[in-house]
């Protein structure tokens, strides 16, 4: 439904000089829009401010957390003041937080190294790097001799930057169903890799343990790092980093010093929302309708130059499509916000199966919940946090044809009540245990729900035939 304001944008015309950088200090503020008017103006703030939203949901009268760049600090807060918007500030020492989270991170680097003699453990104590996630799915590979055809790892293409994209192959050679999912799509949700990391460990475990019996029937591919060149450079330059690591200096004629594509907002699938035509090779018309995605190049969610046009993005759609394997699900794994949704993002209404996405995510969140006690909500991407288009779930949906489709946002909630929420993107590494554990349970118990529906359908159908 198109609720909001249509924007036309003549890009010939724009200069994309300015420089929207995460650098610098930077201030968390809460807000909450009570009118539609109030939501305009944040998406302005988005677009064209450098403000970074890191609340899932933007709705009227919710809570919505945003950075705001200290050099527009107060600009910002005289135009929210002006529109009568309440802004209270949350933390004006977001380098602090950073650094809070890396000493928690550095004393839990200490502490388990000295408790555990398990070499293999290590992805327990720190997030790893891009190099140390290759040497981990290698070991890994080679932890089970006898066992070696039930792991292949091989590299779905190569990045911007020229880091291939790895994916591990967990599974019976004779399974005949697909599942896929990946993880670090976004650079700076560093709990996102480290989850799909532990549950490559764990279903390994399986493996050398003899109980494969979820791997007798799935074949398990996991690429733990989607976006390894984000990644890399939110580890070593700038921590809040989202996006790849693609110049944007090729610009239909127009240039932009601004580096980076949302790789979530680049998939082909309704990309930038519904309308969107070329009247010219150099002039082009967007016709916006707002779906959360940009046609800025500065910024955070950047949809790119045209659908599809990343490679990262390219090589996870040519595994999707140019093989001959039937993927039963895909799960994308994000932060945060302890939301486990299914499609649509591009839109407010619901696909024709979608009791059925909704079933098997309540089976998955409810086993994920009673290993620690973590509640996640389950809905649509658009109806639950908003409208926004380009996303690999809705691609995999629409195009992929893939029926169970997710975006799991893992810990923390964004709950403001919430004792871990403020870490938000900056979750210190003693949680990758917990949070690695409770969604290994939830998404076995979701595999597990597959396929019982799966054996309770072919059983009616040759009940209605006898
Ligand atoms: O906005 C996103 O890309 C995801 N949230 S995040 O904070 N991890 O960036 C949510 C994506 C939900 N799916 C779609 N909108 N298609
Ligand atoms: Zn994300």
């Amino acid at each position: 439904m198109w609720k909001s304001m249509i924007m036309c944008w003549i890009l010939l015309s724009y200069s994309y000089a300015n420089n929207h950088f995460y650098k610098g200090s930077h201030e968390l503020v809460r807000v909450v829009p009570k009118t539609n008017e109030h939501l305009q103006l944040i998406r302005y703030f988005e677009d064209s401010l450098g403000v970074d939203r890191w609340s899932e949901v933007l709705q009227l009268n919710r809570d919505i957390k945003m950075s705001l760049p200290q050099a527009q600090a107060s600009k910002i807060k005289k135009l929210c003041k002006q529109y009568g918007i309440d802004v209270t500030v949350l933390n004006n020492d977001l380098d602090g937080l950073i650094k809070k989270s890396d000493d928690i991170s550095k004393q839990h680097k200490i502490r388990t190294r000295r408790s555990t003699k398990d070499k293999n453990s290590y992805h327990l104590a720190d997030y790893l790097t891009y190099e140390q996630i290759v040497r981990f799915l290698d070991e890994q590979h080679k932890r089970s001799p006898s066992l070696q055809n039930f792991t292949s790892i091989f590299s779905i293409g190569n990045t911007y930057e020229n880091r291939s994209i790895w994916t591990i192959r967990i599974g019976k050679p004779s399974a005949r169903r697909n599942i896929l999912m990946d993880c670090g799509i976004h650079a700076r949700e560093f709990i996102s890799p480290s989850t799909c990391l532990y549950m490559i460990d764990k279903f390994i475990d399986e493996v050398n343990n003899r109980r494969p019996s979820i791997l007798s029937i799935f074949n398990i591919y996991i690429i733990p790092l989607l976006n390894p060149d984000g990644y890399e450079y939110a580890q070593t330059q700038r921590r809040m980093w989202r996006k790849n690591r693609a110049p944007n200096n090729y610009y239909y004629g127009a240039y932009s010093n601004c580096i980076g594509v949302d790789l979530n907002r680049n998939f082909g699938y309704h990309w930038m929302g519904e309308i969107f035509f070329s009247i010219s090779c150099t002039v082009t018309v967007f016709i916006l309708v707002e779906n959360g995605a940009s046609a800025n190049p500065c910024s955070e969610t950047y949809a790119g130059p045209k659908p599809d046009s990343e490679s990262e993005t390219q090589n996870l759609q040519k595994l999707i499509s140019q093989s001959s394997r039937n993927w039963d699900a895909y799960l994308t794994f994000h932060s945060y916000g302890q939301y486990w949704i299914y499609p649509w993002g591009f839109a407010s209404y619901m696909p024709d199966d979608y009791i059925e996405l909704k079933n098997k995510a309540e089976i998955g969140s409810e086993a994920l919940k009673r290993v620690n006690g973590t509640s996640y909500k389950i809905g649509s991407a658009a109806n639950l946090l908003y409208e926004s288009a380009g996303g690999s779930d809705d691609w995999a949906k629409g195009v992929g044809q893939i029926k169970y489709v997710y975006t799991v946002e893992l810990r923390p909630s964004d709950d403001l009540n919430d004792a871990h929420a403020h870490f938000a993107f900056m979750l210190p590494s003693t949680f990758i245990e917990p949070v690695g554990q409770e969604t290994y349970v939830g998404v076995k118990e979701f595999l597990r729900s597959l396929i019982t529906s799966r054996r309770q359908k072919s059983l009616s159908k040759n009940n209605y035939k006898s």
